[in-house]
């Protein structure tokens, strides 16, 4: 069991997320636990102050340490392998490598920065800091369900059989293959004939191939960290002819 404990300043935005679809199965199972603690309850003084003023001056409040700091150490449970996460543009790119990393942790505690700032000496007392993208957030409370469910949806059981990830893009290392489901002929657009055939090993090559064919028109950076097998390496050089002989053709 993952515990996850989010320290906002929003626990309501929490609400709904967590009780939809997966996420509430995967609680439900006892697979994940998800705790959300309000930052205004670790504060010590009468009007439960969690952010002031920059010093220096400066637009925009910044969020104090003090709470964050106590909040942090309330919740760490020191008999399990913890992991500290400040939420912040800042921090290093999530990704799907980090995901897979993070499952080895028994507890995954996330600080939801706010997007004026937090003092900076909130920093050593966090693991580490992530960010989910290069866009600005309000605050990190978004960031903190993508990885939440990210994490939630590896951990053996979260999914059923039918919703496996074995073969999902990030896993195989390439974008999906386009997927049909009925009718065959929609608006005059007709499902991919080979897909009607039956014949499992052409369907998979043509699958193979219409990944390959995507992920080098949308991703090709993809291919920088992805080994290929003889196999991909032959219908990606064949997909590299195929549409070059169509530029060929335009000009
Ligand atoms: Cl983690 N926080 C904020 N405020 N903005 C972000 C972010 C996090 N990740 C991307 N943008």
């Amino acid at each position: 069991m993952i515990s996850f404990e989010i320290i906002t300043l929003f626990p309501k935005f929490f609400l709904s997320p967590l009780k939809e679809s997966i996420l509430r199965k995967a609680q439900e199972k006892g697979l994940i636990r998800v705790r959300v603690h309000n930052l205004r309850d670790y504060t010590k003084d009468k009007h439960h102050v969690t952010d002031d003023y920059p010093y220096g001056g400066g637009a925009g409040m910044v969020l104090k340490p003090e709470p964050v700091v106590e909040a942090l150490e309330e919740t760490r449970d020191c008999r399990s392998n913890s992991q500290s996460i400040l939420l912040t543009p800042r921090g290093k790119c999530f990704s799907q490598n980090m995901a897979e990393q993070l499952t080895n942790y028994q507890q995954i505690i996330f600080v939801c920065g706010r997007y004026e700032g937090v003092d900076e000496r909130i920093r050593t007392f966090v693991d580490r800091e992530i960010s989910i993208g290069d866009y600005i957030l309000n605050g990190g409370e978004s960031a903190a369900l993508v990885i939440v469910e990210t994490v939630s949806r590896l951990i053996h059981g979260v999914l059923g059989s039918h919703e496996s990830i074995s073969g999902e893009s990030f896993t195989t290392g390439l974008l999906e293959y386009p997927q049909y489901t009925r009718p065959k002929s929609f608006r005059d657009y007709a499902v991919p004939d080979v897909l009607l055939s039956g014949n499992h090993e052409e369907i998979r090559r043509w699958r193979l191939r219409e990944a390959l064919k995507m992920t080098f028109l949308r991703r090709p950076d993809l291919f920088e960290t992805k080994m290929l097998s003889d196999e991909e390496k032959k219908i990606l050089n064949n997909i590299k002819q195929e549409l070059s002989m169509l530029q060929d053709k335009k000009s």
